[in-house]
């Protein structure tokens, strides 16, 4: 069975906490159990981590070499900043979808850019929750290729 990694990046833990009217009112358990139920239906195998850490995240996009066969990632504020998180995405030879659930290009300014642009093979943003089911069905059907 082909295997799906959702990689979660800073403060995406307190999804449905706050700042409920930008990110929405599900938990990242409620995604989590929808992309399991979502993979399993399309016999894949998914699994999920969420760090605070960039020094976490990538040691498991590193580790991502040897066991998984596509990658998902929403690295939240580190998307404007990590050359760390670029590299070793870069370094990959995975297919990588990056995902947001907002729409980065119309909010402020800084959130325009995004380094991991440059190393993923395609990008989903701004379908608030829905978005994680969309980068999960990409990668499934570009997998299945
Ligand atoms: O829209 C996205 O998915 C983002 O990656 C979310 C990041 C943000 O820095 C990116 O520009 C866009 C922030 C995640 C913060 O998540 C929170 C969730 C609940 C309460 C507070 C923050």
């Amino acid at each position: 069975m082909k295997k799906i990694i959702i990689l979660n990046g800073p403060n995406l833990n307190l999804l449905g906490e706050r700042e409920k009217s930008q990110y929405g009112n599900f938990t990242l358990k409620d995604v989590e159990k929808t992309c399991e139920e979502f993979a399993k239906k399309n016999n894949f195998n998914v699994s999920f981590f969420q760090s605070n850490i960039e020094g976490e995240l990538v040691e498991k996009i590193q580790e991502s070499r040897n066991d998984q066969d596509g990658l998902v990632i929403n690295a939240g504020g580190y998307t404007h900043t990590s050359v760390a998180i670029h590299d070793a995405l870069k370094i990959l030879k995975l297919p990588i979808i990056e995902l947001h659930i907002s729409n980065i290009y119309n909010r402020e300014e800084f959130r325009h850019k995004s380094l991991i642009s440059k190393v993923a093979n395609g990008v989903i943003c701004g379908f608030g929750a829905n978005g994680y089911i969309m980068a999960l069905n990409a990668m499934i059907e570009y997998l299945k290729k």
